[in-house]
């Protein structure tokens, strides 16, 4: 196997920290591996591939130019594997990392690329996408939820794939509103339990993600009494056999006013009596659900 690798630096070449930079990424070099430093078009199994590292205070444009202008770049054909922002600056998608170097959607339409590879964005794009990121392999903080995974290229069938890898935390976040109805602890353990056991079914390795899974929890709406309702919620959490990294339930009110926690568990009952031909209707319910609380406590 042949590795090529171009680092995220973030920094204009010619720099001296970016020339220490790749001295000390080329100590790590065994034979298979190449460090791209320059823009570099070379071929593997009959494709193109276009390798442009990172260039502060530039554009990918930039450095597609030269070799389409001379017609050396099979435009339809050629595969771009550059680090950068694809059509704006995207810091938030980005671990809040500096940088740019972007590639827009009119670069697409004016080289046509037949697929573009980019890092720096953390998060992972489709699997069909005009331009795939693979995300950042390994979350960077909590707010990076889900699986990670690496992709690859297929030279030679020219498709990509998703290699979801299996180790490192699962972050997830499970926020839960609550509605008064005298029986909120039971109501927490339910919520946390499908929350969770529904991002297991969805997510790409399964319930194998469990030991991995790292859940946030927080908790709004309306109680009886908070007695007991973060400890309710983290061991549901254990109880599935993820961990639990942090409960909070700052926006959950209590309240013992009976007249309205009459009228509210009355509004519940004929939210859940109304027979609705719509494809999300439990959602929908919940969401009319939560509004109609908001109302009768005056939130
Ligand atoms: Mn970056």
């Amino acid at each position: 196997m042949k590795i090529a690798v171009t680092a995220d630096l973030h920094l204009k070449s010619g720099d001296q920290q970016q020339e220490e930079a790749f001295k000390l990424i080329g100590r790590f070099t065994v034979e298979n591996l190449k460090v791209v430093s320059e823009p570099e078009l070379r071929v593997l199994n009959d494709r193109q591939f276009l390798f442009i590292p990172y260039e502060e205070g530039k554009t990918m444009a930039e450095f597609i130019e030269p070799p389409a202008a001379s017609g050396e770049l099979e435009k339809g054909r050629f595969v771009l594997v550059s680090h950068g922002d694809f059509g704006g600056y995207r810091r938030k998608e980005s671990g809040k990392e500096a940088g740019y170097f972007p590639l827009t959607r009119n670069d697409l339409l004016e080289y046509e690329p037949a697929s573009v590879l980019l890092g720096h964005i953390h998060v992972p794009s489709a699997t069909i996408s005009e331009v795939l990121y693979p995300g950042s392999p390994y979350p960077i903080d909590e707010s990076e939820e889900g699986e990670r995974r690496i992709l690859l290229y297929d030279t030679v069938t020219a498709t990509v794939d998703s290699l979801w890898l299996d180790y490192g935390p699962v972050y997830y976040s499970v926020d839960l509103f609550v509605v008064l109805d005298g029986n909120e602890l039971a109501q927490v353990q339910k919520q946390v339990r499908e929350s969770i056991n529904s991002h297991l079914r969805s997510t790409p390795s399964g319930e194998a993600v469990c030991p991995r899974l790292r859940v946030r929890v927080s908790l709004r709406g309306f109680t009886t009494s908070r007695e007991g309702m973060i400890e309710t919620a983290k061991q549901a959490v254990e109880d599935l056999g993820a961990v639990c990294i942090s409960a909070e339930a700052r926006k959950l009110e209590v309240s013992d006013d009976e007249n309205l926690s009459t009228i509210a568990s009355k509004v519940r009952d004929k939210i859940e009596e109304i027979a609705l031909d719509y494809l999300e209707e439990d959602e929908l319910k919940k969401l009319v659900l939560q509004h109609a609380y908001e109302i009768i406590y005056r939130r």
